[in-house]
């Protein structure tokens, strides 16, 4: 219970409360203040990691005010003017990389912490560099749930994120001989300055146990759950500022921690190493992020991740609720619950469990107040995605919790059945329970029936859902359940703190930095495209960049590629789908091709540096050949002097937020080659465009929505169309096509030993020959050749690829993240800005 502060008390406290100044002289102060007390440091032994420690700690001091402005007299309850609807983001994922320099960025204090760290001998950006990463993500639904963050702090939305505090987030990648390896990140190691423990925040998640029955005072049948292991949430948060505006909201980080009281049975039984033991084991639900991307794993710690964090959460919000007295039909009124993907559906039964076994609501109530109050954003059709969960694990871990799912789908069936009488296929088909052996609860499903909105990512896949996995729902449920929700990113990391010299260069023209804040004002910069003056800027900007990227490539890899050459880039997670293969396969052709060029022929050629960057799941040994595959043509090509620049092939390991933010300003063009109809959206692509390049890309995701609106001078897009691929899946399969003859050639070099030891690569040639090749490349590799060749044409005329890199930047309006939480504000979550 917190109580106001009595008068008395109130000019102490008013008197006390000195802001701290933003001016050069403030600033210098609080680092060396946190130097000598928070680190317990001196300037005698500061190094730049101090620097950076001490710099971070003043910047939180910032960060800490706003959030507590924000919190408690913005929105917190006993001080507030407002009682506002609140949406809460429910994500397993946050991908936030760096925070100091996006923080100083937010808050317009890059210039006096410039000159305060100069003044006590640092280079901020030595000091930005000091920084690890929060890697708490896979990758793309990761990311955008730090974009979503950002965009909802910056337009003032009364917001929270929900996620767990990983001890370890995403293995770092090294490449040994040419080979992926894991290495744990512990990224801990140090102190982390951006988040505040709240230890005395714990919340009880139980597990395993059983559930009993009995009659309440009105004779009502209830259920109570008794569980058999209990586990504390201990709170961790993680303050995020909005760019231009005090509003700071708040991820709440989850952590595990061992239960306060021993296990008194195991303590009398005088067991005490036992005891000590089971507190560990508790620690661990918290302990790893899940590598695997698109993939899903069945194991029971990965389901008590879930609930431990969906319970935990759901508990810290009803908490909330209750503080105001509201009766509970109105907590939909005043609570939107978003579910980042099908991971965060346990709390469906959760919340299903609280109303009515320990609230004592009626049945139906509940369900009507569940339904309004969660919305579900779906981000893959892919099968092995599908998250299902094996119902004697379920019954094991969460007994209850599958009492209620089986009765949610009872009753759920029962509706479908007076609608649609005597269609037994139909009520197979829509049941959350699938009859597997043994049964599985279909979560994507359960996700569905319990939202009252539904979206997918980009409009193509919104559209694939609708007439693929979950098509009889829409007979069932009605279409206005489905709605799209393209994605979007944040223009204040990815393209003013990734790239600010061109973000300058925007406000220069555009006359002041309001465009990133309301992106479509970059269409003020078309005009400009075919100024001679303003394209010699602008693409010296990018030379910069690119420059900027080779001194990385070099460091890391120790490869020297040249900056005039056409930097051709392709960076994400590896996966078959994704298709990192055929853009391999097609540099070996290019380079085939050149092998039989003459002096002639070859001064024609646009050199080109091919770029590529992404993690594989450990387990994925594909994946992990395609990496392998990778780096053995770079030591080929890359050391054939009869070559020379025309062409490099560089493999960047470890690629991650913060390496993003130097590889994506320095592409002329970017590849989004999947399959069609398998990447739901993509959105490095719109961060690609935005940084003044062209895509290379399949008529997949997101990449028809950008073609929209850049125009399709703007855009080489090839390849099967999705409605397509079935057929052509079919075909490739029964038909015995013989392949592409060029990818049969590219196939024969590698066979024949070109680029080292030919075994290796055979179970990743075996993926596409005759009567496999799942994801098309043969059928897409000849069209994808010709785009190629229609790449270097383009580059080869400075004057229209500068019109073309500036008219990409312009027209990248619609891709902002603040667009996409518009739309859901407005259409899903019914909020306002506070
Ligand atoms: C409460 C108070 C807030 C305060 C936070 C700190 O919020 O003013 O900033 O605790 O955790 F109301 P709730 O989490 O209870 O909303
Ligand atoms: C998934 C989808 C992407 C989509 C993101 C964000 O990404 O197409 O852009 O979610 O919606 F596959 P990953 O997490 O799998 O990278």
């Amino acid at each position: 219970e917190l109580a106001q502060v009595p008068s008395e008390q109130k000019a102490a406290w008013e008197k006390y409360t000195v802001p701290e100044g933003n001016d050069v002289d403030s600033i210098a102060r609080s680092i060396v203040h946190h130097t000598t007390t928070t680190l317990a440091r001196t300037p005698y032994n500061m190094d730049d990691f101090g620097g950076y420690q001490a710099t971070a700690h003043s910047v939180r001091d910032k960060l800490i005010q706003d959030w507590n402005e924000t919190q408690q007299v913005r929105y917190g309850w006993y001080h507030t003017i407002k009682d506002p609807k609140r949406v809460y983001y429910l994500s397993l994922e946050f991908l936030l990389g760096r925070a100091m320099d996006n923080a100083l960025l937010a808050r317009g204090l890059k210039e006096p912490y410039t000159e305060a760290t100069k003044q006590l001998g640092f280079k901020i950006e030595d000091l930005l560099e000091e920084e690890r990463d929060a890697a708490l993500g896979n990758g793309g639904l990761g990311r955008l749930a730090a974009c979503y963050m950002d965009s909802l702090a910056t337009l003032d939305y009364p917001a929270w994120g929900y996620g767990l505090r990983y001890t370890y987030g995403i293995f770092q990648q090294k490449i040994v001989d040419g080979y992926q390896n894991e290495v744990p990140d512990y990224w801990l190691t140090y102190d982390n300055p951006w988040e505040l423990p709240r230890l005395d925040i714990s919340i009880e998640v139980p597990f395993y146990g059983h559930v009993s029955k009995y009659s309440d005072e009105n004779g009502r049948t209830r259920h109570k759950w008794e569980a058999g292991e209990i586990v504390q949430a201990v709170a961790y948060d993680v303050p995020i500022p909005g760019f231009d505006t005090n509003n700071t909201i708040n991820i709440r980080f989850w952590s595990s921690k061992p239960r306060k009281e021993f296990d008194l049975a195991y303590f009398n039984s005088g067991d005490y190493n036992r005891a000590v033991e089971d507190q560990k084991k508790a620690e661990n639900i918290t302990s790893v992020l899940y590598p695997n991307d698109n993939h899903m794993v069945g194991k029971e710690l990965r389901l008590k991740q879930q609930y431990f964090w969906v319970c935990a959460s759901l508990h810290d919000i009803l908490r909330r609720f209750k503080k105001t007295d509201r009766p509970w039909s109105e907590f939909p009124d005043q609570v939107a619950i978003q579910l980042n993907d099908t991971h965060p559906t346990l709390a469906v039964p959760e919340l299903m469990r609280v109303l009515v076994d320990l609230e004592g609501l009626e049945w139906d109530e509940a369900w009507n107040i569940t339904t309004r109050t969660f919305g579900f954003t779906n981000h893959t059709v892919l099968p092995e995605a599908l998250e299902k969960w094996s119902v004697p694990m379920l019954e094991h871990l969460l007994p209850r919790h599958l009492q209620i799912i089986f009765d949610i789908n009872l009753y759920f069936l029962q509706t479908v059945e007076k609608s649609f009488p005597n269609d037994r296929d139909l009520l197979a088909t829509v049941s959350i329970i699938e009859e597997s052996q043994p049964q599985s609860v279909r979560m994507a499903f359960l996700a569905v029936i319990a939202s009252h909105k539904v979206n997918g990512v980009a409009a193509l896949h919104s559209q694939i859902i609708k007439d693929t996995i979950f098509a009889p729902f829409i007979k069932v449920l009605g279409p206005d359940r489905f709605t799209n929700k393209t994605n979007g990113i944040t223009p204040r990391r990815w393209l003013h703190q990734a790239n600010p010299d061109l973000s300058n260069l925007i406000a220069k023209k555009l006359g002041s930095f309001k465009f990133l804040k309301e992106l479509s004002l970059l269409d003020g910069l078309s005009k400009y495209a075919n100024d001679a003056a303003f394209q010699k800027e602008w693409m010296d900007i990018k030379y910069k960049n690119k420059v900027r990227l080779t001194n990385l490539i070099k460091e890391r890899t120790g490869i020297e590629v040249n900056p005039n050459a056409l930097f051709d880039i392709q960076v994400k997670r590896i996966h078959e789908y994704k298709r990192q293969f055929m853009n391999i396969l097609g540099v070996i052709h290019r380079y085939a091709k050149l092998k039989k060029m003459n002096a002639a022929q070859r001064k024609e050629v646009v050199p080109r540096v091919v770029i590529f960057g992404g993690k594989a799941a450990p387990g994925y040994y594909i994946a992990k050949l395609v990496i392998k595959l990778i780096n053995s043509v770079g030591e080929k090509v890359n050391n054939d002097k009869d070559i020379g620049d025309l062409l490099k092939v560089v493999f960047i390991p470890d690629y991650n937020v913060s390496v993003a933010e130097v590889i994506i300003p320095a592409n002329d063009i970017s590849q989004h080659i999947s399959t069609a109809g398998t990447e739901a959206s993509g959105t490095s692509n719109m961060k690609f465009v935005l940084n003044g390049g062209l895509i290379l890309g399949t008529v997949d995701g997101a990449n028809i929505e950008i073609y929209e609106e850049i125009g399709d001078d703007q855009i080489f897009l090839f390849g099967a169309r999705s409605e397509q691929v079935e057929d052509l899946r079919h075909v490739q399969r029964y038909r015995n096509v013989p392949m592409n003859p060029e990818l049969q050639a590219v196939i024969h070099l590698i066979e024949n030993g070109t680029f080292g030891e030919p075994h290796i690569f055979q179970p990743l040639i075996n993926t596409i020959t005759v009567g496999k090749d799942y994801y098309l490349i043969s059928v897409d590799f000849g069209s994808y050749l010709e785009s190629n060749d229609l790449v270097d044409e383009a580059f080869k005329d400075k004057k229209a690829w500068a019109q073309k890199s500036i008219l990409c930047t312009a027209r990248m309006g619609k891709f902002s993240s603040d667009r996409a939480i518009k739309e859901y504000a407005e259409d899903i979550w019914n909020i306002d800005v506070s």
